[in-house]
């Protein structure tokens, strides 16, 4: 069996995606997500340029030795760009090989370790009684875990609050739009968000918080004490990650526990966060950590030291990811909890799926594969915007932080 061509598809339903298409010989083919939001076309070209004529004729079966042959061939390894466009190759192959298996691809994993793969959703409000309202919401349609964020007061936006709600996307604009950010009005702002939903709620939902590495590491420190109360089921992105070590120190001061690692592309990215047991999630995703190949690795070495794991799960990552991600959820044992930002109604159209939500979980059919396809003649039809996520300035105009 050979792999006879590799096809890039671009297409933008309301945000842009990369998608890889790998088809044999034998007709059978596979898809991978290849998109990283904001830098869509260098990942095409990496692709295109580079990777795929070293496909052409090669085994689609070797899943492994092609992922070795990427990875230590090139000679120059990690960092974002190259290892989407891994994660790319190594999806399709996966899905070519459990559609020749004529399973779902969770059972070529393994099979699966849980009923269902428990996911948080997103509510976010200018205010706290708007956020809490969203929370409502959330709870109403069967959520068991749900993140909160909350405008900063005094700050005319803030990341992650949007007015769209259940859809809303982070990459707002073809250059970036800049947000004003004061960690110290943040700072007495949040823990009141917290306080109000526990008191409204309860305790019997998992809440959750991301800070996006807006604070140095003292500052998380003291932010996950004054959270404790709160029981959070983590706090995310506390601090830049660029120095592991940035996580000993909020460790010692705090048992709110820590998540990070949604742009990490390595295992190299977060191994001795994950050996001195600095974090309790782990956030690297199928399509920027190298595919299932190397996220089964990270996830293997997080489980010796009870680290378990929390996929990024945003609009930026395609269905093809999220259906990639559910396989992957489903079939280890030390899963946590997986990220769902819902798609708008155009996505989910280009990109026919076999995942479904119910009473706060997402569920995959016995479809064999990864259990998502794409509409090539739909996706046609919406061409690439170029799009950002926004930059973040300190009251003074600095970038300083992140
Ligand atoms: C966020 C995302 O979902 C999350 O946890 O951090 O909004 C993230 O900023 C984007 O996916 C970046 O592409
Ligand atoms: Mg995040």
């Amino acid at each position: 069996m050979k792999i006879i061509e590799g096809k890039l598809i671009v297409t933008c339903p309301g945000r842009n995606f990369v998608t890889l298409k790998l088809i044999t010989d034998e007709g059978v083919y596979g898809i991978g997500d290849a998109t990283l939001n904001g830098r869509e076309k260098a990942v095409v070209s990496y692709l295109e340029d580079h990777v795929v004529p070293c496909l052409i004729g090669r085994d689609p079966q070797q899943i492994e030795d092609v992922w070795q042959y990427l990875y230590r061939g090139a000679y120059w390894r990690r960092g974002p760009v190259t290892m989407t466009a891994i994660a790319a190759v190594d999806m399709a192959l996966w899905d070519i090989k459990a559609k020749l298996a004529n399973m779902p691809l969770y059972q070529l994993l393994g099979g699966r370790c849980r009923d269902g793969v428990m996911v948080y959703g997103h509510a976010n409000g200018e205010t706290v009684e708007e956020t809490l309202s969203e929370v409502e919401k959330y709870i109403g349609l069967g959520y068991k875990a749900i993140r909160l964020q909350t405008g900063v007061p005094g700050m005319k936006s803030t990341y992650g609050v949007s007015k769209d709600k259940m859809y809303y996307e982070p990459a707002d604009n073809e250059l970036p739009t800049e947000n004003l950010w004061s960690t110290e009005k943040y700072l007495d702002s949040l823990p009141k968000l917290f306080e109000k939903a526990r008191t409204k709620f309860g305790f019997d939902h998992h809440f959750l918080h991301d800070v996006h590495h807006r604070l140095t590491p003292i500052e998380a420190a003291r932010l996950g004490k004054s959270l404790e109360p709160y029981r959070l089921f983590w706090m995310e992105d506390a601090v830049v990650a660029d120095n592991q070590e940035s996580f000993r120190l909020i460790r010692q001061h705090t048992v709110t526990p820590l998540a990070v690692g949604e742009i990490f592309s390595s295992i190299h990215d977060c191994r001795n966060l994950i050996t001195e047991q600095l974090i309790d999630y782990i956030r690297c995703t199928v399509v920027h950590a190298g595919g299932i190949t190397h996220l089964r690795k990270i996830a293997a070495l997080a489980d010796l030291y009870n680290v378990r794991t929390g996929c990024h799960g945003a609009t930026d990552l395609s269905p093809v990811s999220m259906a990639a991600a559910l396989n992957f959820d489903l079939s280890i044992p030390n899963f946590g909890v997986q990220e769902y930002m819902r798609h708008t109604k155009e996505t989910d159209e280009v990109f026919p799926h076999s995942y479904s939500f119910k009473n706060g979980y997402l569920n995959l059919s016995d479809r064999p594969g990864l259990g998502v396809d794409i509409d090539e003649k739909l996706a046609a039809k919406y061409p690439y915007k170029r799009a950002y996520l926004p930059v973040n300035r300190l009251e003074d105009g600095s970038m300083y932080n992140w």
